[in-house]
């Protein structure tokens, strides 16, 4: 996969593409990116990027004929072209799943007030880290890249890892334990010593389950459950049930 980056700011993505599996995945040759400072498209002696907004107003406008030739410089081979704003689809790991089928992905960083609405015919779509406001796009470029990246097959070192997540799909993970097996006198649980695969297998989706309903119970409402999650919810259901009645 190629990803090009068009930003004011190339140094800002050094750590953290040259660093961990980022780096491991470029190195493998698995995922090319490439950054392109949007500055060298400026054709006037001021090499200006941006300009007073017509209408007046605060903040600058970037410019649309410099941004149309950075985009069209690493368009000799088509790529979809994202806009990394707050008026994008919120970012998910569906969304992150389908960008990562694509060949190459060009990734738009925005700064000051934003754009020239005259360059959305180039732009195929807006996509927004969250709702909070950045002072650039190259934060959640790199938000994007790294989603992305782990998906690619080879990047993630244990094949299982990006697996392991179809398991629980769309449901927190379940609680992890390592050495000590007790540490200021809290044991790890018992069941995770017991050798019984399939139970423990069990036990952490019936965990998975439990703490998606008290931390995110957003994400259980428009879920597809199969049987075994049927069942385990519905044990949690009730033995809640049973320990409100306990109580009054
Ligand atoms: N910005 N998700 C404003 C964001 C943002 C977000 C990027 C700040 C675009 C013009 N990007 N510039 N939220 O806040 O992606």
């Amino acid at each position: 996969m190629r990803i090009d980056i068009l930003t004011l700011f190339p140094d800002m993505f050094l750590s953290p593409f040259n660093e961990s599996i980022i780096e491991r995945a470029r190195q493998k040759q698995l995922l090319e990116i490439n950054t392109v400072n949007i500055r060298g498209f400026a054709r006037d002696k001021h090499q200006q990027v941006d300009d007073y907004p017509y209408g007046g107003g605060a903040g600058m406008v970037m410019k649309v004929d410099v941004l149309s030739r950075a985009i069209r410089s690493v368009q000799e081979v088509p790529g979809r072209v994202i806009y990394l704003s707050p008026q994008g689809q919120p970012l998910t790991q569906e969304i992150v799943t389908r960008l990562a089928t694509e060949e190459h992905l060009i990734l738009l960083c925005g700064h000051y007030e934003g754009i020239d609405e005259r360059l959305m015919p180039l732009i195929d779509e807006e996509i927004s880290i969250g709702d909070y406001v950045l002072t650039g796009g190259e934060i959640g470029a790199m938000v994007v890249v790294d989603a992305v990246a782990r998906l690619i097959p080879g990047v993630l070192g244990d094949e299982r890892s990006s697996q392991e997540e179809s398991f629980a799909g769309g449901l927190l993970e379940y609680p992890h334990y390592t050495r000590p097996r007790c540490f200021e006198e809290m044991e790890v649980p018992a069941m995770l010593l017991s050798g019984h695969h399939a139970e423990i297998r069990r036990w952490r989706k019936k965990l998975s389950l439990l703490r998606t309903l008290l931390k995110r119970p957003d994400l259980l409402l428009h879920r597809d459950y199969d049987q075994e999650e049927r069942l385990l919810l519905e044990q949690i259901l009730f033995v809640r049930e049973k320990e409100k009645g306990e109580k009054s």
